[in-house]
């Protein structure tokens, strides 16, 4: 059980913010002004790779120097099984397709466990100017460039067709299929869906109470480790399938009161396989 008077979490929860604000900044201020245009040529895909590895190394680097033992689960490839019982789960781009085309929901997700229990969770969204973080126990918390620490709290639950919920598509034509086939019978249920991009975004979208729900399949524990303790800390509900947590096959995350009957819905609707 995690004391939240531990003075470990402050030191967790400083470092990934630090880590994540200079990545954040990498990728902001190193992202080649002509990336969207050089989408219709040569192979843009390798510039964002590129710029994806280097930030999850600075992201490793600047937390290893500060704790050697602890392990590492990234996106792209960091992995190590660590001595202290901390674990970092990274995303160093979280939003590539909305990087790649200069759109602005694109995000650096930053989660610490200990033995397993995630306790810390940070989300930097730089050209939003906001950064988004949680402790587990602590509540959920903004802050932004143009204000000081705002606390996030979930929206009032509205009825289900009044539900503005977001949700994504895989990279796979196919799979692709079928997740439209699921948001087309949900559409007319709710009053309207987005598709924001960044799996870590939307959760914490859900968080600020600029969403009543979010839901999509196939994601990674990097894509939800943060943006998951960041909902929940905000008085969201998160799952997968009813009665499981949030897994590849399938992520929710609601206010009280749209998450159960969303849930629902996405079981009968088969949103959990391909
Ligand atoms: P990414 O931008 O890091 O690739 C968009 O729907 C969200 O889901 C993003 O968080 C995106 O992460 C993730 N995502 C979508 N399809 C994916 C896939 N096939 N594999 C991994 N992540 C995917
Ligand atoms: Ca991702």
């Amino acid at each position: 059980m995690t004391d939240v008077t531990d003075p470990l979490l402050p030191e967790l929860l400083r470092l990934a913010q630090d880590a994540a604000r200079r990545a954040g900044e990498l990728l902001r201020d190193g992202r080649p002004a002509d990336l969207a245009v050089a989408a219709t040529k040569s192979s843009p895909i390798d510039v964002v790779t590129e710029m994806d590895i280097a930030a999850e190394k600075l992201i490793t680097d600047v937390i290893s120097e500060q704790r050697p033992d602890d392990g590492f689960l990234g996106e792209e490839g960091a992995s190590s099984e660590g001595t202290s019982g901390i674990r970092w789960v990274v995303d160093p781009l979280d939003g590539t397709v909305n990087y790649l085309y200069g759109l602005p929901t694109w995000s650096v997700s930053i989660a610490a466990e200990r033995d397993g229990e995630r306790i810390v969770g940070v989300v930097a969204a730089p050209m939003r100017g906001e950064t988004y973080h949680a402790v587990l126990g602590g509540g959920a918390w903004a802050t932004g460039a143009w204000e000081g620490e705002r606390r996030l709290a979930v929206r009032p639950a509205p009825p289900l067709d009044q539900a503005l919920v977001s949700t994504g598509f895989n990279y796979v034509a196919e799979v692709k299929a079928h997740q439209a086939e699921v948001a087309r019978r949900l559409i007319p249920l709710l009053r309207d869906i987005r598709r924001g991009g960044s799996a870590a975004v939307d959760l914490c979208d859900v968080a600020a109470g600029r969403l009543d729900g979010y839901y999509e399949r196939g994601l990674n524990a990097w894509d939800v480790a943060a943006g998951d303790l960041i909902a929940r800390e905000a008085g969201a509900l998160t799952g997968g399938r009813p009665g499981e947590a949030p897994s590849r096959d399938l992520t929710v995350a609601g206010t009280p009161g749209v998450f159960e009957p969303l849930q629902r819905h996405l079981e009968t609707f088969g949103a959990w396989h391909d």
